[in-house]
């Protein structure tokens, strides 16, 4: 505990120091979520019996954050089994580049809002075209995915909060925040208000027929993947939690300083975090959290970290251990942590209550991932 009693029981973690540590990353990393739930208004956008010849259900599901149509909304494409004779569990996440390019089908909407060109500063505002479809196929396998009787469900980031510096006017921080010209140093950045759309789209979910509300996993890759951690951490209702290649700000050891560092990532990607963080910049040490505790806050729902080989940038061998060293949490809470922190044999994965694999292969999210996850 913050007064230095050490942690004995799981009531004490449960009622005392998960909400400590909760608190940290709040203060020093991502900042506070927006607090702000509103009446969310879902329309059905399209919907589809005969997806993926026949085997699935798709529907683009438009959720409005107001009662203004021309306000914020988010769109969520759904995937889930036809053949379900109950509802599923199923994967909740983002995408990068808009639905229409997880997707080839020409029946998806090309995304109207904004769209980064340019993956490192995300400045050039465009539009996205028709020959963008299904440019992201690869990384979301549908098929798959409903074939092995799950559900998907992912949504475009750039309708949440478009991935640029803009000191927080567009998305929702206009609409959630009265004054964003005073930023307060514990606001939070995109990835809080990424996670909290995450959370209104459980809402969605919750009450949907077909999806199973209280077995909904996220999901996420690279910077969302850390969006997916943040939301799990931060909403209990999510049953697990994957991590794809999220790296620093995500599973990985800030004080390892392996790869992206704190000063770097503040540096290259302003608005991700929150204004407290920057104190961290070539000083992790002084932090007072490392990001195995952002782990532990999901235990005891099991949590998968992947890693690839030429992913270095991430430090694998930090998002391992850093699992690893949130095992004592799980172990409290009557699960199974990872066995021990030997280096893991790429391509094998390492499954307990929680998971962990480091695969051959760059930054990307691949058949092999999601074989795993599903298992
Ligand atoms: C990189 C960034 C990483 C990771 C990645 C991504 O430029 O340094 O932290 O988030 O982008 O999201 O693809």
């Amino acid at each position: 505990l913050q007064d230095g009693t050490p942690v004995t029981s799981a009531e004490q973690w449960i009622s005392q120091r998960r909400p400590e540590v909760l608190e940290l990353f709040q203060e020093h990393v991502f900042g506070h979520r927006p607090e702000t739930v509103p009446q969310l208004r879902t329309r059905e956008r399209s919907c589809t019996q005969d997806a993926l010849g026949g085997k699935a259900v798709r529907r683009e599901l438009t959720v409005f954050f107001s009662d203004d149509d021309a306000g914020p909304s988010m769109d969520i494409l759904v995937y889930t089994p036809v053949a379900a004779e109950t509802p599923v569990p199923c994967f909740l996440g983002f995408n990068f580049h808009g639905n229409h390019t997880v997707d080839p089908n020409p029946a998806i909407h090309v995304t109207s809002s904004w769209v980064r060109n340019d993956a490192k500063t995300g400045t050039v505002d465009h539009q996205a075209t028709e020959q963008s479809r299904g440019k992201s196929s690869s990384r979301w396998p549908v098929d798959m995915i409903v074939s092995r009787g799950y559900g998907l469900a992912t949504i475009y980031y750039g309708d949440v909060d478009p991935d640029f510096d803009d000191g927080f006017k567009n998305g929702i921080h206009a609409m959630l925040e009265s004054d964003t010209s005073v930023r307060a140093g514990n606001a939070g950045g995109s990835i809080s208000a990424w996670a909290w759309a995450l959370s209104r789209a459980l809402d969605v979910l919750e009450v949907d027929p077909l999806v199973d509300g209280s077995r909904v996993s996220t999901f996420g890759h690279s910077r969302l993947g850390k969006t997916s951690l943040w939301a799990g951490a931060t909403d209990e209702r999510f049953a697990m939690v994957i991590s794809n290649d999220s790296g620093c700000g995500g599973a990985a050891l800030s004080r390892r300083r392996f790869g992206e560092t704190v000063k770097r990532i503040n540096t290259s990607f302003p608005h991700w975090f929150c204004i407290n963080h920057r104190r961290y910049n070539d000083n992790e040490d002084a932090l007072p959290v490392d990001h195995h505790m952002l782990l532990a806050l999901i235990a005891p729902r099991p949590v998968y970290v992947a890693s690839a080989v030429d992913d270095q940038w991430a430090d694998p061998r930090g998002e391992m251990l850093s699992l690893y060293h949130a095992g004592p949490v799980f172990e409290l809470l009557g699960r199974s942590g990872l066995p021990n922190d030997d280096v893991a044999t790429v391509d094998q994965p390492i499954q307990t209550d929680v998971g962990y694999h480091i695969r051959t292969g760059k930054h990307d999210v691949t058949d092999f991932d999601w074989t795993q996850y599903l298992n």
